[in-house]
């Protein structure tokens, strides 16, 4: 019979003929207009990937950075992680079904994963304030309830929120209760705690300018303040009540622009912070007296985070191996002093949080980030036993339990499922405050490499074929050649290209020693492109 409930509430959500979507490193992600079949169909999936699992699913209804117009679609795995490559194959495949076709599809992938079809299946939902979110979450929704699955609908989330849930609910609350109060709770609490050890901060310290993207980081902070006791004082833009989303503003504008967003007042030296669309990424910037802007990236969060947690461990007496994970377009200089002063281990991997993250878990402590802001920091479950030892032993000395604490505090704070914009600000924000440092000493720790990061449009992007965690395309012959000769006219130059895996462009990045030098290499890349 659920067979025959599949297929008459699937004419419910109808797939038009002959479309072709991807699930890309960022799950489905286009035009809100073509995407409600896939809803539906992501329903299906989840439930199916609950009852193999015999966990709950996430399923994320959002399009992060990307115009309004635009929506999309990630799932999430038992642990908060991204769905496995195996069932992004069978998402695509179950997408691309024709109308006629999708109860053989759904048969196939039951039959070569052995499902159980009695198992009891949970599906827990979330979506961003995108106009459309709230008809194409009603279709996951709907199609959770056709294949008999159990749904929890957490409405109006942030991304990494949604993974936070999930998390919980498959771990019976050891990570936290999967409440968004027990969440706001479990991360102000530490943030608090964090805070004690910041003597004489200043009420001018305590501030921070948000810009939360017109979208749902804003929304939430709102909702966090209360619980955060003036500990920090906010002030939030781009709160959603004028303007649109992501336009002109939001953590991938500011990156990728280089410049402020609009509808934020920024005073000179002020500490100022920008969310992508569904917060999880974060960048900080600021304007110093002669009205330059500075951007501190993922990079320069990676080594503040990693410089601290280093510092700890060595205070705390503790052996444990600390990592950063970056990719291709981590600036030359954070991979330099990270490796040649900090002496921490760096790995590259290609670009997509679902990389970078099971990089990092391969160390006691991974600190990931991607340059635009998308990261966090794994702790390995020894790590987390050392420290919670070493904080409880009665019989240690001041200096290394005080140590001890502060990790414990740090690990309360971070969302280790996935990279939180509202997680890494307040961890962030507590490293300065207990270190006592201004955004410029953060900023001075080194200085950025000028760069360029351009869009290329191709008839086939797919030509292009990359090695090395992107750092050198191998395909079409003679283009790695190219980049090599034009990269050798600049002084301390790099570039790459690489097919985009959300959008269809190739990506062109370049780095020298000065602004007009990547400006150039940059242009002369792309036209090596085409
Ligand atoms: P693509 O479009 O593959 O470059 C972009 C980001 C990724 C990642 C994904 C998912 C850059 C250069 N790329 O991927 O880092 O965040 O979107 O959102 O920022
Ligand atoms: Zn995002």
């Amino acid at each position: 019979e659920k067979q025959e409930e599949v297929s008459k509430q699937s004419s419910q959500h109808p797939k038009p003929a002959g479309l072709v979507l991807q699930y890309g490193t960022a799950g489905f992600r286009t035009n809100a207009k073509h995407l409600d079949h896939i809803m539906f169909r992501m329903g299906l999936l989840a439930t199916l990937r609950s009852k193999k699992t015999k966990a709950t699913i996430g399923v994320m209804v959002t399009a992060s950075h990307n115009p309004e117009e635009d929506n999309g679609v990630k799932l999430i795995d038992p642990m908060g992680e991204m769905v496995t490559p195996a069932w992004e194959g069978y998402a695509t495949q179950l997408a691309n079904a024709e109308q006629g076709d999708l109860l053989t599809a759904l048969k196939d992938i039951i039959e070569k994963e052995s499902i159980n079809m009695s198992q009891e299946a949970n599906v827990f939902v979330g979506k961003d304030t995108r106009s459309s979110s709230a008809s194409l979450s009603q279709a996951v929704l709907d199609g959770v309830s056709a294949l008999g699955g159990h749904s929890k609908d957490y409405g109006l989330v942030t991304t990494p929120q949604l993974h936070y849930m999930v998390c919980c609910q498959n771990t019976q609350g050891k990570y936290g209760e999967a409440t968004i109060e027990g969440y706001y709770r479990k991360l102000c609490q530490a943030f608090i705690q964090l805070t004690k050890n910041a003597s004489n901060c200043t009420d001018d310290q305590k501030h921070l300018s948000v810009d939360g993207a017109n979208g749902i980081g804003a929304l939430k902070v709102r909702e966090m303040e209360s619980h955060l006791r003036r500990e920090l004082q906010i002030s939030l833009f781009n709160d959603g009540s004028k303007g649109k989303l992501n336009h002109q503003c939001g953590a991938d504008f500011v990156k990728v622009q280089q410049k402020p967003p609009t509808g934020i007042n920024i005073n000179p030296g002020e500490r100022c912070c920008s969310f992508d669309g569904d917060a999880d990424r974060i960048v900080y910037y600021y304007t110093d007296s002669d009205g330059q802007f500075h951007l501190l990236d993922g990079d320069k969060i990676a080594t503040l985070i990693s410089t601290f947690l280093k510092e700890l461990l060595t205070q705390a007496g503790l052996d444990l191996k600390i990592a950063v994970v970056q990719t291709a377009y981590a600036n030359g200089s954070s991979t330099h002093y990270l490796e040649d002063t900090m002496k921490v281990i760096v790995r590259c991997t290609k670009t997509g949080v679902k990389h970078l993250h099971h990089a990092a878990q391969e160390f006691d402590i991974g600190v990931y980030f991607e340059a635009n802001g998308h990261g966090t920091v794994l702790f390995s479950k020894v790590a987390e036993e050392k420290i919670q030892q070493l904080a409880e032993d009665p019989n240690m000395n001041d200096e290394r339990k005080r140590a001890a604490r502060l990790l414990q505090n740090t690990i309360n704070v971070i969302n280790q499922t996935v990279g939180d914009a509202i997680s890494d600000m307040l961890l962030i924000e507590a490293i300065l405050a207990i270190r006592g440092m201004t955004v410029q000493q953060w900023d001075a720790i080194y200085s950025d490499l000028p760069n360029r990061q351009l869009k290329v449009k191709v008839s086939d992007r797919r030509v292009i074929d990359t090695t090395d965690a992107e750092r050198r395309a191998v395909s079409p012959a003679g283009l790695q050649e190219a980049i090599d000769t034009l990269v050798k006219k600049h002084r301390l130059a790099r570039s790459f290209v690489r097919p985009s895996g959300t959008e269809d462009v190739v990506r062109v990045y370049a780095e020298a020693e000065t602004q007009e030098s990547a400006d150039s290499l940059a242009h002369e890349v792309s036209l090596a492109v085409y």
